[in-house]
């Protein structure tokens, strides 16, 4: 926990438990977790230094009752910022929410309220978003006369296609409860999503770290391949993680018989 310890945090908290599971925690509840450029430069600041901490899987939370309401528009109106000064703003986002998508260990991201703007875009940096019945997501940057800067062309995209991102923009559509994970915004909707990340992240933390750096960056890294480069990447990912010592004993136990068979009940 020493590397962690380490960081002066203001806006973020992290605790590390006993299992290796860290719960990072949004912490700016009076302005609605909105992400001013001090919380960016603490969300790089963690997120390089979570994968030599040790974790095994992070919880990433919010206090207050909503998860991010996106950009600080009150520190950027008052900032005033110039075109090139507002590209490194957007530069340090993507450095942030890059180091959690490539970053190898699994974030489960809780959410309630609003997950908007580049509230939507930290959740979509993430590996497993769990909603409750308060979340919605919205990207209201066109109400705002503003544009999205935080990866969501690439990873909001993604997650909903383009026709619904452009849409959302255009339109301020919210998507909320079973639509929202119809969609793709969200892997889980639930009555306690902080109770539910939690049980995601210890199950993900059950397996060999090597196997969870591949399913946590590799696929990110094959995502922007050629298929022909990808699936040379992948062979060798899996040259890797599928011969570590680590596996042995689990595949030992599926032979002899002691290990769990993967059934639907
Ligand atoms: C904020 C922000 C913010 C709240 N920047 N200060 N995002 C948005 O367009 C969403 C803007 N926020 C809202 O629509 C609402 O605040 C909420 C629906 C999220 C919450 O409503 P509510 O009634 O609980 O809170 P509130 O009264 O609106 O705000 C409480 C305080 O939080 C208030 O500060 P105070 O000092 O007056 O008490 C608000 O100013 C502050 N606050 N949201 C700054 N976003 C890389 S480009 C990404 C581009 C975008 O993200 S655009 C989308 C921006």
């Amino acid at each position: 926990m020493r590397a962690l310890d380490a960081l002066s945090l203001k806006n973020l908290k992290v605790a590390l438990d006993a299992d290796g599971i860290a719960t990072v925690t949004l912490s700016r509840a009076e302005k609605r977790n909105a992400l001013n450029a001090e919380t960016v430069d603490e969300l790089i600041d963690l997120f390089t230094a979570i994968p030599r901490a040790g974790v095994k899987a992070v919880v990433l939370r919010a206090e207050g009752t909503h998860f991010c309401a996106g950009l600080d528009l009150v520190e950027h109106l008052e900032a005033d910022r110039t075109p090139a000064e507002f590209m490194h703003i957007c530069l340090r986002w993507h450095e942030a929410f890059n180091k959690m998508e490539y970053s190898g260990v699994p974030i489960i991201a809780a959410l309630k309220g609003a997950v908007v703007g580049g509230g939507l875009e930290l959740a979509s940096a993430v590996h497993v978003r769990v909603a409750d019945h308060s979340t919605y997501f919205a990207l209201p940057e066109g109400t705002r006369g503003l544009f999205t800067g935080g990866g969501a062309t690439i990873r909001v995209a993604d997650l909903v296609g383009k026709a619904r991102m452009i849409d959302m923009m255009l339109t301020g559509r919210i998507y909320k409860g079973e639509e929202a994970v119809s969609v793709g915004l969200c892997q889980y909707l639930v009555e306690d999503s902080e109770a539910k990340a939690m049980e995601l992240a210890r199950a993900a933390a059950s397996h060999p770290p090597l196997t969870n750096f591949a399913i946590c960056s590799a696929i990110s890294h094959m995502q922007n391949m050629s298929a022909l480069d990808a699936a040379y990447a992948e062979s060798v990912v899996a040259g890797i993680v599928n011969t570590q010592k680590d596996a042995r004993g689990r595949l030992a136990a599926f032979a002899d018989k002691s290990g769990a068979r993967i059934r639907p009940e």
